[in-house]
């Protein structure tokens, strides 16, 4: 009996329509989370039947071009085909099981979608990461997730096989080439694997993915987020924020190391049954992009604040952009000028959106509120955003204080779970009723919030999270450095840079400062991922440090910031 009910749920579950009414009442915390869900049969797979009915022809799933002539389309029953044998890979030759942990290191290319997809419907733990990491940073990574699988390209295998004696955990390393590398297993396997697969029933607490993420001290954190934090989370943003239906075609450019593309380039497009547009770009080309916004039907357009500004350098009414109609950024601030100067030349907004790897989406301004430039716009939902201060009191309007998120009886279901071996950091984030973001800023009269910088001393450089410890641990590795403190410091089109302060060992002094300043960018861009390099150094006679001997960074960024 127990086996006919079990088959006949699954089998009601399969047949079930997508009810994506739910998922909104879910996402606004007016309806509990399911105990069980799996982004890839509860919502890929529904989006696949519905395609199937359908009597016009639909946008594809994922739409891939590479500016070469390259170019693939898949709808979602492709899509659905090809990540089942993935799946079969991960499974069976990689020999991977549910709650194992893989890093997956690839720029945009289709495999990157698969694999994401494939690893939710085997329980596989995807720990994705950015193409600019060294060796070191791999290193890293792979002893403190202990992960047993690694895949990514020919240019970062050399990079990989390095450090592969290091790494106990990692049993299995799978390339996506053309040829084959010793000791690799090559993801042409999947030609052979077979399309059967039956997707894991998950929980909504499972851990499904983990982020790197910087930090004031120490080395990259591990993010975790569950089935429900990282699938669920993101409904309210992609229809509400994002404003997408299976009509759009969404290009979000962040790189797949980031939990932006998860948002833009996965969660927001698919749970609406939007195609998600890919331009795998190999080097990143404000020309390019206002091309592919002329000559594809992009209707919604993602990307940092940095971009547009380096866009807007461009003359913009040269180029016709017939399909667009909303555009977003998130990552870092954007300023009201470039909103000004985008909206001048398009005839459009740009829609801003505050969020953090740890949380999703904090603020936002949803399609059709009114904008006020140079805010973070409202409170997205299941969030109550406040300003508090130190002791956890929410401040009145105007006042400057922490960006908070207040939490009642229970953490809201979009959080993180934690991070990963690491209780003490976990704890942290938490004062009172309150989850701490680390960025400070006010709230005004209407409920708008508006940034003011973090409270740490982490960097945001062109959407980049820096933390000023990993530069300064690489400074430290060159001879030429006795110690260092990287601090912020304001940027025209990066909003911010890292700014190294340098004292140099006695045998460098008479070195040039300038060929010695490259070398040490150079030295950083070989050591740690180079989006960190600082573009800024001044080499000082001492740093400010405290009576304990700590260095006053705070000091040096509010110099930078012409606060002294
Ligand atoms: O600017 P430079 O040329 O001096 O240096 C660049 C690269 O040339 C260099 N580099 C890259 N690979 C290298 C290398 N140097 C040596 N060897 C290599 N293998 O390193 C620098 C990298 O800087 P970049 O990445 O900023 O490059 P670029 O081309 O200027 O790109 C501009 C942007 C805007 C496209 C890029 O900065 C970007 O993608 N920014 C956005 C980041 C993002 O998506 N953030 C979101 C994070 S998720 C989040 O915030 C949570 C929200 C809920």
């Amino acid at each position: 009996i127990q086996t006919f009910y079990r088959l006949f749920h699954q089998c009601r579950k399969t047949f079930a329509p997508l009810n994506l009414s739910d998922y909104e009442a879910i996402g606004r915390c007016e309806q509990e989370v399911p105990e069980y869900f799996n982004f890839a049969s509860d919502v890929l797979d529904k989006w696949s039947q519905i395609e199937k009915k359908r009597k016009e022809p639909s946008n594809p799933a994922l739409w891939w071009i590479n500016g070469k002539g390259g170019e693939r389309k898949w709808s979602f029953e492709e899509l659905g085909f090809e990540s089942r044998k993935v799946a079969n890979v991960l499974s069976g030759p990689c020999g991977l099981q549910r709650g194992d942990r893989i890093i997956v290191i690839l720029p945009r290319i289709p495999e990157w979608w698969l694999l994401n997809t494939a690893c939710m419907r085997t329980g596989v733990v995807f720990i994705p990461g950015t193409t600019q990491l060294t060796a070191k940073d791999i290193c890293y990574r792979l002893l403190a997730s202990k992960a047993k699988c690694i895949v990514t390209i020919d240019a970062l295998a050399p990079a990989v096989d390095s450090v592969a004696s290091q790494c106990q955990f990692l049993k299995t390393k799978l390339i996506v080439s053309e040829s084959r590398r010793a000791e690799w297993l090559n993801f042409k396997l999947l030609k052979a694997a077979p399309a059967v697969h039956n997707c894991v029933k998950t929980r909504s607490q499972d851990p499904m993915t983990i982020y790197f993420t910087s930090g004031t001290t120490g080395f990259p954190k591990m993010v975790e987020h569950s089935y429900g934090s990282f699938g669920l989370g993101f409904f309210i943003c992609g229809r509400y924020w994002m404003n997408l239906t299976p009509s759009d075609v969404v290009w979000s450019m962040s790189d797949t190391g980031w939990i932006k593309a998860a948002i833009g380039n996965v969660f927001g497009p698919w749970f609406q049954g939007t195609c998600a547009f890919v331009h795998a770009m190999p080097q990143f080309d404000p020309k390019v992009i206002l091309n592919t916004l002329c000559r594809y039907p992009v209707t919604t357009l993602c990307s940092a604040p940095t971009v547009y500004r380096m866009l807007v350098q461009h003359d913009l009414t040269r180029y016709t952009f017939k399909t667009l109609k909303h555009c977003l950024s998130g990552g870092e601030p954007v300023n009201p000028e470039v909103m000004e100067q985008w909206k001048s030349q398009t005839g459009l907004n740009i829609y801003e959106g505050y969020g953090q790897t740890e949380i999703g989406m904090i603020c936002g301004n949803m399609k059709g509120m009114k904008i006020k430039p140079g805010s973070l716009g409202k409170a997205a939902p299941p969030y109550d955003v406040q300003i508090i201060d130190e002791k956890g009191s929410v401040l009145p309007p105007g006042e400057e204080g922490d960006i908070a998120i207040k939490i009642d009886a229970k953490r809201p279901f979009t959080f993180f779970t934690r991070y990963v071996d690491d209780p003490v950091k976990t704890a942290s984030t938490i004062r009172g009723n309150f989850y701490i973001t680390g960025d400070r800023g006010s709230m005004d009269e209407d409920g708008y919030i508006w940034f003011m910088g973090r409270s740490d001393d982490v960097i945001i450089s062109s959407g980049y999270r820096i933390g000023p410890f990993e530069v300064e641990s690489a400074l430290i590795e060159h001879p030429a450095v006795v110690e260092s403190a990287v601090v912020s410091s304001p940027d025209a089109i990066r909003g911010e840079v890292v700014k190294a302060f340098v004292v140099l060992s006695p045998s460098f002094k008479t070195h040039d400062r300038k060929k010695l300043a490259c070398e040490l960018q150079d030295h950083v861009k070989k050591v740690t991922a180079p989006y960190k390099y600082p573009r800024k150094i001044e080499f000082v006679e001492q740093l400010p440090k405290t009576i304990t001997g700590k260095i006053k960074r705070s000091e040096l960024r509010n110099k930078e910031w012409g606060q002294i």
